[in-house]
This record gives C-alpha cells, sequence and structure tokens, in this order.
C-alpha cells in the first residue's frame, strides 16, 4: 500500500500526486501540514518537509527521490526519458522548478492566498512587488528559452519536468499569477496544453473543495 503524507494543495506534494496518478499506482493520501511537528511525522521526515511516502513501511522523503522511485518500481509510461541527455534536461529543470521556480510561485500563492484567507494576515505587497518585478521575469525569461513551440518540454512524452513545472504554475495561479502570451508566448502556450491534459485536470477538480474552503471566490 501506497501512502503519501502531505496536503494536496502543496506544490510538491501535487507534483507526486501527480506521478501517483500517471502511473495509476493506487494510494492513500494523508493529509499532513508542513509544520507538523508531531514525533511521528519528525520521525518519518528528518527534515520536517512534505510529503513523504510510505510503500509498506518503506518510507522516503523528497519529491525527486520518490518520483525517481514510483518510476522504478512502475516502469510503465517513464517519466525519465531514456537518452542520457535527455533524462538530465528534464532532471535539470525538474530541479529548477523545485527551486528557483517554486520559490516566485508558492510566494505569491502564501501572500495572495493562504496569508489573508487562511491565517488571516495581510499581504506583503512588498514581497508580491519583488515576485512580480524580479523573480518571476527571470523565471518566465528562462524557462521561455527552453519551452518549445509544441509538445512536451523535453523529448516526445511526459516527463518528470513537465510535472514539476506544471504543479508550480498551478500554485502560481492559486496566487492570482497567469504568465502573459505578450511576455512568454511559448510557455503561455504550453501551459494552456499543460492544464487541458486530462491528469492536470482531473487533480485540480480533486483540490477544488479546499480551495474553495479557504477562499470561496477564487474557482
Ligand atoms: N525538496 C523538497 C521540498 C519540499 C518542501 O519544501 N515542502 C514544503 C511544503 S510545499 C514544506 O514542507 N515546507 C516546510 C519547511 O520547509 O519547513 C521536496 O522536493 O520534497
Amino acid at each position: 500500500m501506497i501512502k503519501l503524507y502531505g496536503m494536496p494543495l502543496s506544490p510538491f506534494a501535487r507534483k507526486v500526486l501527480l506521478v501517483l496518478d500517471y502511473k495509476e499506482l493506487e494510494y492513500e493520501n494523508i493529509p499532513t501540514f508542513p509544520a507538523d511537528e508531531s514525533p511521528e511525522f519528525r520521525a518519518i521526515s528528518p527534515l520536517g518537509k512534505v510529503p513523504v511516502l510510505d510503500h509498506d513501511g518503506f518510507i522516503l522523503p523528497d519529491t525527486s527521490v520518490i518520483s525517481r522511485y514510483l518510476d522504478r518500481i512502475a516502469p510503465e509510461k517513464s517519466l525519465y526519458p531514456e537518452d542520457p541527455k535527455l533524462e538530465a534536461t528534464a532532471c535539470w529543470l525538474e530541479e529548477y522548478a523545485d527551486s528557483k521556480l517554486i520559490e516566485n510561485c508558492a510566494g505569491l500563492f502564501r501572500q495572495r492566498l493562504i496569508n489573508p484567507k487562511f491565517f488571516n494576515e495581510p499581504t506583503d505587497e512588498e514581497v508580491v512587488q519583488s515576485i512580480l518585478t524580479e523573480g518571476m521575469p527571470q523565471c518566465l525569461d528562462y524557462l521561455e528559452s527552453v519551452t518549445p513551440e509544441s509538445g512536451y518540454l523535453v523529448g516526445d512524452s511526459l516527463s518528470i519536468a513537465d510535472i514539476a513545472v506544471t504543479t508550480c504554475f498551478i500554485q502560481a495561479r492559486y496566487g492570482g499569477f497567469d504568465v502573459d502570451s505578450a511576455v512568454a508566448p511559448k510557455l503561455r502556450n504550453y501551459l494552456d496544453r499543460a492544464f487541458a491534459a486530462p491528469l492536470v485536470v482531473k487533480r485540480l477538480e480533486s483540490e477544488k473543495a479546499v480551495v474553495n474552503a479557504i477562499a470561496p471566490d477564487l474557482l
């Protein structure tokens, strides 16, 4: 039995949930907040982060490690290209999304949605402006330079790069940000394709109830 600890609205939990859905693996999602300080959770998450995978008692933190593991135990529809250079490129884009891109996308989500609607704290407009004028434009410039006119980010099938990048932009959308087609046309087209994919549509559908509970007017 596969269990995934993490809140479905966490971009990193969503990344693994998308991998599990894509692989059509059965799992149970155990909603767990990132700040969970219970000894039980800290015992399975040495860094205190979500998500954490539990596969029949085999515990694994970190989405890159988890995704790789899931691909090994369910190798059909691999998310890692066979060609070494394509595989390395996919892993690099995953790393870029998991570090630089998510910092900006999750920053908007936190400031514009979670702080005011969940924590009852004001949005820090300085942080938002810095993301919108510095952090995000750098990400869009870079991603535009590597996004193809059509198809997937790397190679000719869905890879871990697509999943990692898409989960970030879902977070950004919840934070009221969409890629402007005048600024990054290839990326915008790519994201339109990604968001229309049944895998993503289904995941967004399953997030609706949680989003509506936090911000009924958002969707
Ligand atoms: N590199 C980790 C990052 C996971 C991560 O940062 N998760 C966030 C929630 S979306 C978290 O748990 N943050 C709490 C913290 O950093 O203390 C992964 O890929 O799993």
